[in-house]
């Protein structure tokens, strides 16, 4: 059912908006789905330069739809680590791997894997009311969609551990200042400032930012060695690309680039 995410397409930016808010845009099938395949065009369409993702009426997403979950029949548990295989992985790998900047605007709550999703995209920006969860812990479970990769990344293992052990929830505004997300901005302002930043980035250097993206992605597995190595490989590609000589172009003559993404 892709009416489970809203998709709008202006000024070279895929505008997605998980649209389930009765159930505060819990993930059901139909949403993964859906989502997968709102991502898939934006990797393949190259008029599409940027993604924004946020959730629609006052949540961003509380993770699994749980009432797709109800044991109480006596019915067996599902097997977690199929939907996870299946559904979950794949939407933070294949956000993970656009080549394309990926803005997450986190207009209320995020929690459980809304909360992991949300932190998967490249630049996220919470409302100064938004809330992230690590709702796992509260029903048995662990946290998933990156989270255990991510939070220490990010915010050390101490506050990663007491985040997901605890399930407290954490305002915007020390998200922000402990690194877990790039700024919390008034509520009124969150849609205007991401969408600018949104449409910024995909007026931006394409090629560029993929490289960018994938190189502070990988670095947290690579040696300073074999980092200058990519850096120097990326680079090479970068300066090779048609915005990179406008980019020069422009600076020299005092005037904005007029970057096409080639
Ligand atoms: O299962 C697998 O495939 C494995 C993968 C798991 C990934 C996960 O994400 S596990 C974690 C699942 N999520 C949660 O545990 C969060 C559950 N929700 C909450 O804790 C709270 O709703 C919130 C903290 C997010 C928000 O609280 P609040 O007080 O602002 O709202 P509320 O009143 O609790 O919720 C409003 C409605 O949304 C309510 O429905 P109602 O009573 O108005 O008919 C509530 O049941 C519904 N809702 C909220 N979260 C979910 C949900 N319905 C289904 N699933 C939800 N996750």
């Amino acid at each position: 059912d892709r009416d489970t995410v809203l998709a709008e397409q202006r000024d070279g930016c895929l505008f997605l908006t998980l649209n389930r808010p009765d159930r505060l845009n819990a993930f059901n099938e139909a949403m993964h789905h859906a989502l997968r395949k709102h991502l898939t065009t934006a990797t393949e369409d190259s008029s599409i330069r940027a993604v924004l993702l946020t959730g629609a009426g006052r949540a961003f997403c509380a993770g699994q739809d749980l009432s797709d979950r109800d044991m109480r029949g006596g019915g067996e548990a599902p097997d977690l680590g199929v939907t996870l295989e299946t559904l979950y992985n794949p939407l933070v790998r294949q956000i993970r791997a656009l080549r394309k900047p990926v803005i997450c605007a986190v207009n209320g709550v995020a929690a459980g894997a809304g909360a992991n999703v949300a932190l998967a995209c490249d630049i996220v920006l919470a409302a100064q009311s938004a809330r992230f969860i690590q709702a796992f812990s509260k029903i048995g479970l662990v946290p998933d969609s990156g989270g255990t990769w991510l939070l220490p990344r990010l915010i050390g293992e101490a506050r990663a551990k007491a985040l997901a052990m605890t399930g407290e929830p954490l305002g915007a505004e020390t998200a922000a200042s402990w690194g877990l997300i790039w700024k919390a901005v008034p509520d009124t302002d969150l849609m205007t400032e991401a969408g600018t930043l949104a449409t910024q980035l995909a007026a931006g250097a394409t090629t560029g930012l993929a490289l960018t993206k994938e190189l502070i992605q990988s670095a947290a597995d690579q040696s300073l060695d074999r980092q200058l190595d990519a850096e120097r490989d990326s680079q090479r590609q970068a300066g090779r690309t048609n915005d990179y000589r406008e980019g020069v172009t422009a600076f020299l003559e005092k005037r904005s680039a007029r970057f096409t993404g080639a």
